[in-house]
């Protein structure tokens, strides 16, 4: 038992440099659900399509300043929801605070995000291995929240041959990457069949980033 989460322990596992899984840090799932709620409105769920043409199986919206896209052109950070028009729904406070504090106590002070990716995966959705590296600052970390049906996080190294390791995530699990794990290739295996109490047949994660 370590780190201090406003008081409180939680447990704390190192899977890589400078990446750590603090289990359950999540304490008020509530105020997060009602953010991602208020989020969705302005900005539903859609699959994105990859610059080769395909709709990606995960179901995204972003909050923030920018959010990430990815359409025949490209994967950017745009001001604006290309679906609407209108800016980006603002980063709810209960999801910047929690972000924060995760960052805090994995040694990542003063992480001030602009942006949010939250993922929806239903059973069978998956995401490919990839790097994020569309951010311009590699400094910063990237913090991510997992909520909902537990998932199987695929971790590999800095070259996509080097095989990942497995670790399972589940609702209130939080993740901090950064230094040399921040660049690394990474992907979640296909959501498995269940039903989480408070969310149903779904998972929801949340990636906070620094992206400009
Ligand atoms: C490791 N999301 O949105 S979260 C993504 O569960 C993404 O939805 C996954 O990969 C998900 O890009 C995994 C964990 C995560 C996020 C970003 C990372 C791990 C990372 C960036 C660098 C290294
Ligand atoms: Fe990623």
């Amino acid at each position: 038992m370590s780190s201090d989460n406003e008081g409180r322990a939680c447990r704390r596992q190192v899977i890589g440099p400078q990446a750590v899984v603090l289990r359950r840090f999540v304490e008020d799932d509530e105020a997060l659900l009602r953010g991602i709620e208020r989020v969705r409105k302005r900005a539903p769920f859609r699959r994105m399509i990859t610059p080769g043409g395909r709709a990606m199986s995960v179901a995204m919206t972003n909050c923030g300043d920018v959010g990430w896209v990815s359409d025949l052109n490209g994967y950017r950070y745009t001001s604006d929801d290309p679906q609407s028009g209108w800016a980006w729904p603002p980063m709810p406070a209960a999801l910047a605070r929690l972000a924060r504090a995760a960052a805090d106590a994995a040694g990542f002070e003063r992480f001030e995000p602009d942006a949010c990716l939250i993922n929806c995966y239903v059973p069978g959705t998956r995401l490919s291995l990839h790097q994020d590296k569309d951010e311009r600052d590699f400094g910063a970390p990237i913090v991510s929240v997992s909520l909902g049906l537990p998932a199987t996080f695929l971790f590999g190294g800095a070259r996509r041959a080097v095989t990942p390791g497995r670790h399972g995530l589940e609702h209130g699990d939080v993740v901090v990457w950064g230094g040399e794990s921040r660049l690394f290739f990474h992907g979640v295996a296909p959501l498995r069949d269940g039903r989480h109490a408070r969310l149903g047949v779904r998972r929801i994660n949340m990636t906070f980033r620094k992206a400009r």
